[in-house]
């Protein structure tokens, strides 16, 4: 018969020799995080949560409630166990300190709260994103610096699909495990032990109402998705959400690519490196895929802001591979940008 193991129980089994407490705990945090965030968002169409808080956020997108929500709950789980230095959010411009009294730890967090917002109020799937780094600076901890690290250092990432039911998928650099919530018991149980992308892969993830926004090279790959081209690309179907967490997620199941390239007057297109593509991407290479920009592995790519966008491709290794084929021949459209 087979074990029962809370996320907890792997996550003391399978901490690496420098955790010391500080490092699980702090996972234990996150996963505390999702599932109040899980709570709330099952109850989202029973309770006046929907709609818009009026606020706009930095990135001009007008904030949802359950984004706040989801924000404020992350940053109040963990500003005041000792245990991080410094907090960036996609909600919040500027970088988060760890406030007065509390003692700042040597961890950093960096977090998308609640991704795929469009979908909050049509009962769509939903996600957070979340990375974990290590300080650079010991002796003034809590900088910019410290957040703004290449994806390759990152010492945990994850996320956390609030689907048809709630999943939290994570990497500690030792394969990438996945526990689905038992919402009786409040437990995340382990459901998918050391998931690889599978070969060979089901489905493409695009935005394709973009096409005429694309470099002739782009759209010539979207063909070769579609199996247009008459060469030789796997036979696949389409699927897009919209919510980065659950295409991500189906196609990690399933095997496939999510792309989000770059556009006329998009250059970088929309995903944002430090809390959304480098985490993921940090992911996927654990389960045996690949992220690229397009040029270069974004585990590569030195952030200098905080909310920088990236073009975006993720998934099996062959089809990101052969998306830089295609992109390698374009015009670097972020050159002038
Ligand atoms: P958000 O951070 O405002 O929620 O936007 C990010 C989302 C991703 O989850 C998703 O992959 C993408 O935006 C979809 O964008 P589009 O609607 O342009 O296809
Ligand atoms: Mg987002």
């Amino acid at each position: 018969m087979s074990k029962i193991i809370t996320i907890e129980r792997f996550i003391l089994d399978h901490q690496p020799d420098y955790a010391r407490g500080e490092f699980t705990n702090l996972l234990y945090d996150i996963a505390l995080a999702a599932k109040v965030i899980a709570h709330k968002t099952n109850r989202a169409g029973l309770v006046d949560i929907l709609g818009r808080a009026g606020a706009v956020n930095i990135q001009g997108e007008i904030q949802q409630k359950l984004d706040v929500f989801a924000d404020d709950i992350i940053f109040r789980i963990c500003d005041h166990t000792g245990r991080l230095c410094v907090m960036a959010s996609e909600e919040r411009e500027e970088i988060i300190p760890i406030p007065e009294p509390y003692k700042k730890g040597s961890y950093v967090l960096v977090y998308d709260p609640l991704d795929g917002s469009s979908n909050i109020d049509v009962n769509v799937s939903i996600g957070t994103i979340f990375g974990v780094y290590r300080c650079k600076n010991w002796e003034n901890r809590g900088r910019l610096e410290d957040v703004l690290q290449p994806a390759r250092n990152l010492v945990a990432a994850g996320y956390v699909l609030y689907g048809s039911s709630t999943m939290l998928v994570y990497t500690t650099g030792q394969g990438v495990h996945g526990f689905t919530l038992d919402p009786e018991l409040g437990e995340f149980l382990l459901s998918h032990e050391n998931m690889r992308l599978p070969e060979p892969p089901g489905y493409y993830s695009v935005n394709s109402s973009y096409y005429e926004s694309w470099s002739p090279q782009i759209q010539q790959y979207a063909r070769w998705l579609q199996g247009l081209d008459g060469s030789n690309a796997p036979k696949m179907s389409a699927r897009y959400i919209g919510s980065l967490v659950a295409d991500i997620h189906r196609n990690l199941m399933r095997g496939g690519i999510f792309c989000y390239p770059a556009e006329r007057g998009k250059p970088h297109g929309k995903i944002r490196l430090l809390y959304e593509a480098g985490p993921l991407a940090f992911m996927i290479e654990q389960a045996g895929g690949y992220a690229s920009d397009g040029r270069r592995n974004v585990l590569d790519i030195e952030p200098t802001d905080l909310h920088q966008r990236t073009p975006f491709y993720i998934g099996n290794r062959s089809l990101v591979h052969k998306a830089e084929y295609y992109v390698e021949q374009e015009i670097d459209l972020t050159r002038d940008a």
